[in-house]
């Protein structure tokens, strides 16, 4: 395996999602609104990227262990049907690369040649990455620092060979219906005739099971969540009394969500230095800080259509817990785009 590292963020371009700027905006904005709301994907700091890496591994949380399996299956039919082509392997937040290695190493022992392109914002992620991947003979990694949309662009431009696109672990889950649709749109747009994608979703289910999962014994959830506000008050100057606030996770049954609230205990002024003002919080007003959306079968088969994909297969686990689905990139949005 040797790896090389391409970062794009450092190009000069429009502030995107990862820079301190449009950080420093969407909680500005989040923290002015009716509810209170912060986006999910400013968890993932280094900090909190590890947070979730030890959350993927506890008991309560049975997403990663259950797709990690599907994925097995999935990969052997995917090596069975190989040609003898070259295969690019895209992944959008590709976490540890456990996931990865899992699809990489079937296609390998096909005899394929597999260059992997990992796309991430962040450069740690993709170091601590490489680690697992060593051991995979003839594999060529070429690592993409940049949002997930610039990266797609880039590691198409670089090769004309077939792609399989991944993103897993139902990070589509933190995008609502239309976001999502929109996401899957752009990935669309960027995909070429003979690539695929492969999606993973949660799936509904014992609404005890799922709250578990969003609260777990450890505090490793609460942890993750908190984090959001440490990061505030490290990088943008606030100061935020961490410690009185409570996180609560619940499952929305109309909206098909886990929904995740910071609420502190008691009235709290925080004041940010960096965006120069301060916000008053009430006793148990909710900031609103994760949605993670579950999904039935349909659900699958309407978004990929919507966007103009169509399913080729779905991989469950036995006990229908979760679901990977094989996209072809099809004949293009039903609907004018
Ligand atoms: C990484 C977005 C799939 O929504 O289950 C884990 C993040 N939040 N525990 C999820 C998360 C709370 C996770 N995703």
């Amino acid at each position: 395996m040797k790896m090389d590292i391409t970062d794009l963020s450092r190009e000069p371009v429009l502030p995107g999602s990862g820079s301190a700027e449009q950080f420093s905006l969407d909680v500005l904005t989040g923290l002015s609104a009716r509810p209170k709301a912060i986006p999910a994907k400013y968890f993932y700091d280094d900090r909190g990227s590890s947070l979730f890496q030890q959350i993927s591994r506890l008991p309560e949380y049975y997403l990663t262990r259950t797709e990690l399996a599907i994925l097995g299956g999935l990969a052997a039919c995917l090596s069975r049907e190989a040609a003898d082509d070259p295969i690019d392997i895209v992944e959008l937040g590709p976490g540890d690369g456990s996931k990865s290695r899992v699809i990489i190493e079937a296609l390998l022992g096909s005899g394929c040649d597999v260059c992997f392109y990992p796309i991430d914002i962040s450069t740690k992620a993709l170091d601590l990455l490489a680690g697992n991947l060593v051991g995979c003979d003839g594999l060529a990694v070429h690592g993409v620092v940049a949002d997930f949309f610039d990266g797609l662009r880039y590691a198409r431009s670089r090769s004309s060979n077939r792609q399989i696109v991944l993103f897993l672990g139902s990070n589509i889950g933190n995008l609502d219906r239309r976001q999502s649709q929109s996401f899957l749109r752009r990935v669309w747009r960027i995909l070429g005739p003979e690539d695929r994608l492969i999606v993973g979703f949660d799936l509904k289910k014992d609404v005890d099971m799922l709250t578990r999962a969003y609260n777990d014994s450890a505090g490793l959830t609460r942890a993750f969540n908190l984090n959001l506000l440490r990061r505030i008050n490290r990088e943008l100057g606030g100061d935020f009394r961490i410690e009185e606030f409570e996180h609560v996770g619940v499952y929305n049954p109309l909206l098909g969500a886990m929904e995740s609230y910071l609420m502190p205990r008691r009235p709290q002024r925080v004041f940010v230095a960096e965006l120069g003002r301060g916000f008053e919080f009430d006793a148990y007003e909710p900031l609103h800080v994760e949605y993670s959306f579950k999904y039935l079968e349909p659900d699958v088969e309407q978004l990929a259509a919507g966007a103009g994909f169509e399913v080729e297969r779905n991989f469950l686990d036995d006990d229908r817990l979760f679901l990977d689905s094989i996209w072809t990139r099809g004949g293009g949005p039903h609907r004018p785009s």
